[in-house]
């Protein structure tokens, strides 16, 4: 079977509450490797990537912070996640959300060398579709979709390699969206599913809609687990709270019906701040819900009929 490639991103620089940096390590002692050995699967921890050498940047936008840490960190997570596609499926232990800037980008890379389309399944509160030139807040966490979509606004990043369209993107759980996000989205043929069409519809329909059209596609699926994602009642390990967030059922199920689908092909996960966490409550469920993602099942139903 593919083995999971585990791949630390201790970055905090994508936004201003410290602590993300020490999500990797968090997810080692919450038993990650573990879970997923006891699922039958190989893995590979490749430890934590090291970003790549710093040089000056600088951009029009005032309020946008650690700018050349960004730049490192997304080129060393592009080559990572590139390198590592062929021999498995990366999971990326993160660290803040701008981590996405380089593993989608990586994914890119490796989906085009594979004449395979990519889509992106981003599980989280906040759509994170601004700008280096729109982001007001500065912090480059709530910007990766845009990167993706290759919007322009990106000076100084390398363009994004190869971008995903906005019809090969799919959102879930979202309920922070600032202006500036709002307009872009309008603007762009991207699949939104708020809290209001989950609380309208479930999850089942609209998730499995977005799988049939990546499994029609022959595409490959590169799914971005924000804690945020969760209701703060059960993940409190973040840094942005957002109330309403889904449910301890509803992202196991989600986590499950990726599973069936067989479609996922690399994983980040996302934002977890182990010092805020409550005995490593928050670390356990993210480690769990992979367990969902990667096969672990309450009740393993014998194909047979009786
Ligand atoms: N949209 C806001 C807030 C935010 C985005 N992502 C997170 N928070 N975690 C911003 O700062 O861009
Ligand atoms: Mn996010
Ligand atoms: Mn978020």
């Amino acid at each position: 079977m593919n083995p999971c490639i585990l791949l630390g991103a201790p970055i905090d620089e994508g936004q201003r509450r410290p602590g993300c940096l020490m999500g990797p390590a968090a997810y080692r002692v919450a038993g990650l490797a573990q879970t997923l050995t006891a699922l039958n699967h190989a893995v590979e921890d490749r430890g934590d990537v090291a970003p790549a050498p710093l040089v000056q940047a600088t951009c029009a936008n005032p309020a946008v912070h650690h700018l050349p840490e960004m730049l490192a960190w997304t080129k060393a997570l592009r080559d990572a996640v590139a390198d590592a596609l062929p021999h498995g499926l990366p999971i990326i232990m993160g660290g803040d959300h701008a981590l996405a800037l380089g593993t989608m980008a990586g994914a890119a890379v490796h989906a085009h060398r594979q004449g395979r389309p990519l889509f992106i399944l981003w599980l989280d509160a906040h759509s994170d579709i601004h700008t280096v030139e729109t982001t007001t807040s500065g912090n480059l966490h709530g910007t990766p979709i845009a990167y993706a979509l290759g919007l322009p606004g990106f000076d100084p990043f390398p363009p994004f390699p190869h971008p995903v369209p906005g019809r090969n993107i799919c959102m879930f759980g979202i309920r922070s969206v600032d202006p500036a996000e709002h307009a872009a989205m309008l603007d762009i043929d991207i699949t939104v599913n708020d809290m209001r069409v989950l609380d309208e519809q479930g999850i089942v329909a609209p998730l499995r809609a977005f799988l049939d059209q990546v499994r029609a596609a022959d595409g490959m699926l590169h799914v971005s687990l924000d804690v945020d994602f969760l209701d703060p009642s059960i993940a409190p390990a973040v840094g942005t709270t957002v109330p309403g967030g889904t449910t301890f059922r509803e992202a196991h199920l989600v986590m499950e019906l990726l599973h069936e689908s067989g479609l996922v092909t690399s994983l980040d996960l996302v934002e977890l701040n182990p010092f805020l966490d409550d005995r490593g409550r928050t670390a356990k469920l993210m480690v769990d819900l992979v367990g969902s993602l990667m096969g672990r099942k309450v009740f393993d139903r014998p194909t047979r009929s009786f």
